[in-house]
């Protein structure tokens, strides 16, 4: 590396030390291009991208189809606000709805907007519809769940470094573990005027902690069988990511409210989504709920297209056929390194079997080296989700990466 090319990457790591706010510990590589499954840094070195913007360009960084129908109507509309109609947000509607048999969808930007949204619906569709006594709904969620960071999202996390000194928190939540049908049970039993079970199919945040197989579909039974409603967080795992359009697909399981972000809009701009059915979508009334951004024809015409690209390449089998594989070969390394490794489809994470509490964050430095980005996550665990366009020979370029980045640690 020469001089002057060190010098770019600690420039643009010190602007963003010095000027931005410090919420966050990126590894240190600093990225300028992008371009399927590859991503560039400002020295020009080609990286191998493993957490897709955490599930965000499942698509391929920048893929044309989406570049090009957002192009194009970046230079038409992008914005009217919610004030007029629009001749793109229907047709958006139109194509989601029936692509995942809802009667309504609710456009928002961020996920996180969208998880605030299905918390409003289930509260009004409780008081207006089930019939709870105002001011009462509760809502049961997961520990250790993610579902982002606003306060009243962060009030029913499990994660004391999300949550610490931003107090007080709204209440109406109960927290229950995660994969534990009987703690759901137990409290839909003991508890009144529950109104929703909002749930991640596999826990994200918490190192892609699969559930085990049925534990979906019961809860569903169960939710139908006391009038609340079913919230699927599908924000990380839906979109093809885990091998099918949606995570809940695996167990055949159809959710009251399904919520979707992230790579609805292939990583062009913040799109997310509700869908529901009239029942409950309509309890929302004009000038109850919005947004400014929200269902915008750029936001509008970019997920169409993202999502067209999603079923045009096949997505979902491609991901579940090489997830599988993927897992396989991590298994057939051997690495003592290696505790575990779970996931479904391409969303992956390996458990760090290590004393040392360093080990994960280093051997993601020792991965971007050998030019395979990928993140740590609470500490032992590393994220392994490349873009679900990855062949079959990228990804074995991959495993041989990641098995000699073991074994460099192995002998040390
Ligand atoms: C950050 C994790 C991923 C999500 C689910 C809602 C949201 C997210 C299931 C909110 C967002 C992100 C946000 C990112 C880290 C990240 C993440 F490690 F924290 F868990 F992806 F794995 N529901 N997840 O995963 O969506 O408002 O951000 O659009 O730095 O906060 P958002």
């Amino acid at each position: 590396m020469s001089f002057a090319t060190k010098q770019a990457s600690s420039y643009f790591i010190e602007l963003e030390e010095q000027y931005g706010a410090h919420n966050y510990h990126p590894l240190p590589v600093v990225l300028s291009k992008g371009q399927g499954v590859y991503v560039w840094d400002v020295e020009g070195r080609q990286y191998f991208d493993f957490l897709s913007g955490y599930s965000a360009v499942n698509q391929g960084h920048c893929h044309p189809k989406i570049v090009q129908a957002f192009m194009e109507q970046a230079q038409t509309l992008t914005l009217t606000s919610r004030a007029f109609y629009n001749d793109k947000l229907g047709e958006f509607e139109k194509y989601i709805t029936q692509l995942l048999g809802y009667d309504k969808v609710l456009p928002m930007n961020t996920g996180v907007e969208a998880v605030e949204t299905a918390i409003k619906l289930c509260r009004k569709w409780a008081y207006e519809v089930k019939g709870i006594p105002e001011n009462e709904a509760k809502i049961i969620v997961c520990n250790n769940n993610f579902h982002g960071r606003t306060t009243t999202v962060i009030s029913f996390s499990s994660d004391p470094s999300a949550k610490n000194n931003f107090g007080p928190f709204p209440k109406g939540f109960i927290s229950i573990p995660y994969n534990d049908i009987a703690a759901l049970n137990n409290v839909l039993k003991s508890e009144e005027n529950i109104a929703g079970f909002l749930v991640e199919p596999i826990q994200g945040e918490a190192g892609v902690f699969v559930p085990k197989d049925g534990y979906l579909s019961q809860c569903k039974t169960l939710c139908e069988a006391h009038n609340i409603l079913f919230i699927a967080d599908e924000i990380q795992t839906g979109l093809c990511r885990t091998g099918k359009m949606l995570a809940c697909d695996h167990e055949n399981v159809r959710p009251d409210i399904v919520l979707l972000g992230k790579a609805l809009s292939g990583g062009m701009l913040p799109v997310s989504a509700v869908l529901a059915d009239d029942e409950i979508m309509l309890t929302i009334k004009p000038g109850e709920h919005g947004s400014t951004y929200g269902g915008n024809p750029l936001a509008s015409v970019t997920a169409i297209a993202a999502l067209q690209v999603l079923l045009d390449e096949n997505m979902a089998e491609r991901s579940e056929k090489l997830g599988a594989y993927f897992r396989e070969a991590l298994k057939k390394t051997g690495s003592p390194l290696i505790q575990t490794v779970r996931g479904k489809g391409l969303l992956n994470a390996i458990e760090i079997n290590s004393s040392d509490e360093n080990m994960a964050w280093e051997i993601c430095l020792a991965l971007k080296e050998k030019g395979l980005l990928a993140k740590p996550t609470h500490g032992d665990k590393i994220r392994f989700a490349p873009p679900l366009v990855i062949t079959e020979e990228q990804l074995k370029e991959c495993i041989v990466i990641i098995q000699q980045t073991l074994q460099s640690f192995e002998r040390s």
